[in-house]
């Protein structure tokens, strides 16, 4: 027996541990007691805190609680989401993780929340720590191939892969630091590259910025790699933001930069230049003293650029920024007056509005026709301060231009020469070799058509960091005509074609009207969108053939007069007139009376306000009751929540679900949407579409690898970039247009995967096809498209001329070589709505299959 008197205190002690510890096990058994009946009860913030409790005070129960304790975050996380909680969410999220720090799952969610909040950045980051607890997780691997597009954009690839804009760059910086000038600041650094050359060329001093977290840190790891981590200071900042002394010692003699979009100042490279003037760089030469010395002076590389311009007429630009049909699948369109895209630059829009968007010319579907010669917008010099300052407030220049060929003036186009240096220059015009964009100023006026000898009047600004072009008015015959105010109605102008006229007219109805016309935006996909005419009139014909038969059905079962509602529900994500479609169908008394009036009730999901207010309008137009179109459970996040029952006892007999992005991808969830759907179909009911075939096909194509990586194993210009940037490469290029896309077919189109959202004991999982090739060469990448089969006999390609989808493409980690009349299998996995291709070369005689593992494709939201 223990002696009482030499070991009291530890006797106490040990008994009142072992009562500490059952108070705590018996706190702990209670909370995850109280937990559970929480969660069965759905009170998913009690159950998280009790679950908080109860695994801090007993870390060992951790693995056994994982799986229920990341149900009750995911589940609380969306309650709070939903309530715009964000704070408490993160908070929440913070101590999961403090909890369990290597959850890959926790990890990945929480990277899916910033993401739907924006910060991109730091949801890269947690799908990048996700994948590297678990490479395989195919969540996080999708996440990060989603972010990826974002944080580095694919034009780094095409920048680095362009040997003859690195060389240029490369022997202007040399020439500049051999000449003297001694202290570079790279800005907007990227990858490093250009700092790299200052050093290289023998800079004393070498500074650089870059504004973008993840793009900084790749510099930083590129920097270490090629051993000038100690030798350049990069700091992540904005320029605007670098002071002396506290960012940089003293003021440089050089600044390298190349931070122009295809607008040229889109990037702010203005703003930049002024301030590294005022603040960064040393005073300009002054030409009354030559012999001032390159490294006591300033000067920046590029020296200055000149912009050039032409005005084009191209269908693809004008189906995308203007409404070219009067009606729709039997809607009349006229009620919504002046629809426009929020690519605009006419003097009275608001300055959140984007002045261009970017197209590679060469790229566009259809081609374009010059309605002019090419003209120069304007010269700067970006070593003149002054000339700077007095481009963002100078007056508007006002040039005319000679239309030289008769047609629909769709957009201005622009392209520049960076002068590097007097000798080294870089032209990003559509008819280089390499592929930059063009910055694209789509005409939004009505009066749109020119004939040879119009003089087609240009204001050229730049307000906001951007070069504004706006088409003003067109001058004919001594007349001018005034472009920019079409609500006014002005003076119109004859029309010599058709299709224009058919604007005209259309825009026409809209002004003359004597309600007060009104103005709609849409963005250019979704005009797109009411621009295809094949998509809506098949949509019409299945819909009207759903609703014959329904109706004929009911009128044999229904022994009294009254029918019940045909409810339709449209969950299409985005803008849609499928619902009012279905609803007015409903009206249609053409069908010779199968459908009673008022038949069908249809059901909207379309949330934002003016695309309701637009729907309304149209349905009043065109005869519909107000009643018959209703908005669905608007602003639910929860899919089972969007796909309730009309009403108790009640089936929906169509459902409308919108499967393919425009990006041309499959949108995500798609198969748990379809699956939710069947189960909410009355017996006869429908989805539209039924099935969804994937198409596809062998294609070499250098383009695309240009733009997925950089290629070769060759240093880029002696430096050690690629393994770094090209851990950003995604194996799924999106927004494709693949009538365009330089490549050489290997094979004929094959069907891939057939969805069949109708069906659910259908394999979604695996399928092998084995297509032969029918020209050798080097299987690069196997593009893909979709036959959206509306019912049994009415389909639409997104890969037709009035696509409003565009193609994807799965390219493949290495190409293989293929001969003609040899057999290539591709393995296809769906796995959600993503799918992996991989490409096997089948040998005659059984030789060793070489095996090339393309990685899964996945829908970007
Ligand atoms: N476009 C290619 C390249 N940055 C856009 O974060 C250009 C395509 C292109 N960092 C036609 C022509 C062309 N301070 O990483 C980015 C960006 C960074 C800054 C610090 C600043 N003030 C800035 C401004 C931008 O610079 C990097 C490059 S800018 C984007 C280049 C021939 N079609």
């Amino acid at each position: 027996m223990p002696n009482a008197n030499t070991r009291p205190k530890r006797t106490r002690r040990h008994r009142r541990t072992q009562r500490e510890d059952a108070a705590r096990n018996e706190l702990v058994s209670r909370s995850l007691e109280s937990a559970q009946q929480c969660l069965f009860s759905q009170d998913y913030g009690t159950a998280f805190v009790h679950y908080l409790l109860a695994l801090n005070l007993a870390p060992a129960l951790r693995d056994f609680a994982n799986e229920s304790f990341r149900f009750t975050l995911f589940k609380w996380a969306d309650e709070l989401d939903s309530l715009g909680r964000i704070q408490d969410l993160f908070d929440c999220y913070e101590q999961a993780m403090e909890l369990f720090p290597v959850d890959e799952v926790i990890v990945n969610s929480m990277g899916e929340h910033l993401f739907r909040m924006g910060f991109r950045d730091e949801a890269a980051g947690h799908f990048y720590k996700a994948l590297k607890l678990r490479p395989d997780f195919p969540e996080a691997k999708e996440n990060f191939y989603r972010v990826a597009n974002w944080l580095v954009e694919r034009w780094h690839f095409l920048m680095l892969n362009d040997h003859g804009r690195n060389h240029k760059y490369q022997l202007a910086i040399k020439k500049a630091v051999e000449g003297g000038c001694s202290s570079v600041l790279d800005i907007g650094t990227g990858t490093g590259i250009l700092g790299m050359c200052a050093k290289m060329a023998g800079a004393a001093e070498v500074y650089a910025c870059e504004l973008s977290k993840t793009m900084y840190e790749l510099a930083c790891e590129v920097l270490s790699a090629n051993g000038m981590a100690n030798s350049i200071k990069i700091v992540h900042l904005k320029s605007l933001d670098m002071e002396i002394p506290k960012d940089i010692p003293n003021r440089v003699s050089l600044v390298v930069t190349e931070t122009v979009d295809a607008g040229l100042f889109g990037e702010g490279i203005i703003e930049s230049l002024i301030h590294a003037w005022k603040h960064l760089l040393l005073p300009p030469p002054n030409f009354r003293e030559p012999l001032s010395s390159p490294s006591q002076t300033g000067r920046v590389i590029p020296a200055g650029a000149t912009v050039f311009g032409v005005a084009v007429q191209c269908r693809e630009i004008r189906r995308h920024h203007r409404l070219c049909v009067s009606s729709l699948g039997g809607l009349d369109l006229s009620a919504v007056g002046q629809i426009y895209s929020p690519v605009s630059c006419s003097a009275d829009t608001e300055d959140s509005t984007e002045p261009y968007t970017t197209e590679r010319l060469s790229r566009l579907r259809g081609g374009y026709l010059q309605l002019t010669q090419t003209f120069t917008a304007l010269n700067i010099d970006f070593n003149n301060v002054q000339e700077l300052e007095g481009l963002c407030s100078r007056e508007v220049t006002q040039l005319r231009l000679c239309v030289t060929r008769e047609g629909i003036l769709d957009a201005l186009a622009i392209w520049f020469q960076l002068h590097l240096d007097q000798d080294n220059h870089l032209s990003t015009g559509p008819q280089e070799d390499t592929c930059w964009e063009q910055a694209i100023y789509p005409v939004q006026s009505p009066f749109n058509t020119v004939k040879c000898g119009d003089e087609i009047l240009v204001e050229v600004s730049c307000k906001d960091s951007y070069l504004r072009l706006c088409c003003v008015a067109i001058v004919r015959d001594g007349h001018t005509f005034h472009m920019d105010n079409v609500t006014k109605g002005p003076s119109k102008i004859p029309n010599a074609n058709p299709e224009s006229e058919l604007c005209s007219a259309l825009a026409g109805l809209q002004t003359n009207q004597e309600k007060p016309s009104r103005a709609f935006m849409l963005e250019s996909t979704e005009i797109a969108l009411l621009n295809n005419t094949a998509y809506h009139n098949s949509f019409q014909r299945a819909m009207s053939k759903l609703l014959v038969t329904l109706t004929s059905t009911r009128r044999s079962q229904e022994s009294n007069t009254e029918l019940d509602p045909i409810y339709v529900l449209d969950v299409s994500e985005g803008f849609s007139v499928l619902s009012l479609m279905a609803a007015q169908l409903g009206f249609d008394s053409s069908e010779d009376n199968q459908i009673s009036p008022g038949l069908v009730q249809a059901y909207s999901s379309v949330e934002k306000e003016h695309h309701q207010t637009m729907l309304r309008l149209l349905a009043k137009e065109n005869g519909v009751l107000e009643s018959a179109l209703e908005f669905w459970l608007s602003h639910v996040e929860d899919d089972s929540a969007v796909f309730q029952r009309p009403s108790i006892e009640k089936l929906w007999s169509a459902i409308i679900l919108d499967c393919i992005e425009t990006c041309g991808l499959i949108r995500q969830k798609l198969l748990e949407k379809a699956m939710l759907a069947r189960c909410l179909l009355e017996d006869g009911g429908q989805i539209f579409p039924e099935r969804i075939v994937i198409h596809g096909m062998l294609v070499e194509s250098d383009t695309l690898l240009l733009e997925s990586a950089v290629q070769g194993t060759e240093p880029t210009l002696g430096f050690n970039i690629a393994p770094f940037i090209n851990q950003f490469t995604v194996p799924v290029h999106m927004f494709l247009d693949l009538s365009t896309l330089e490549c050489t077919h290997l094979s004929e189109p094959v069907e891939l995967f057939t969805l069949d959202l109708m069906n659910n004991t259908a394999n979604y999982t695996d399928k092998e096809v084995k297509v032969q090739v029918s020209t050798s060469g080097n299987l690069t990448a196997i593009p893909f498209w979709y036959q959206i089969h509306l019912d049994s006999e009415q389909s639409v390609s997104t890969f037709s001329e009035d696509s409003h989808w565009k193609q994807a493409a799965v390219v493949l980690q290495q190409p293989l070589a293929v001969s003609r009349g040899e057999w290539v299998r591709l393995s296809i996995r769906l796995h959600k709505s993503s799918i992996s291709i991989t490409a096997v070369k089948e040998e005659w005689l059984g030789a060793e299959d070489v095996i090339r593992e393309a990685e899964p494709v996945t829908s970007d939201s």
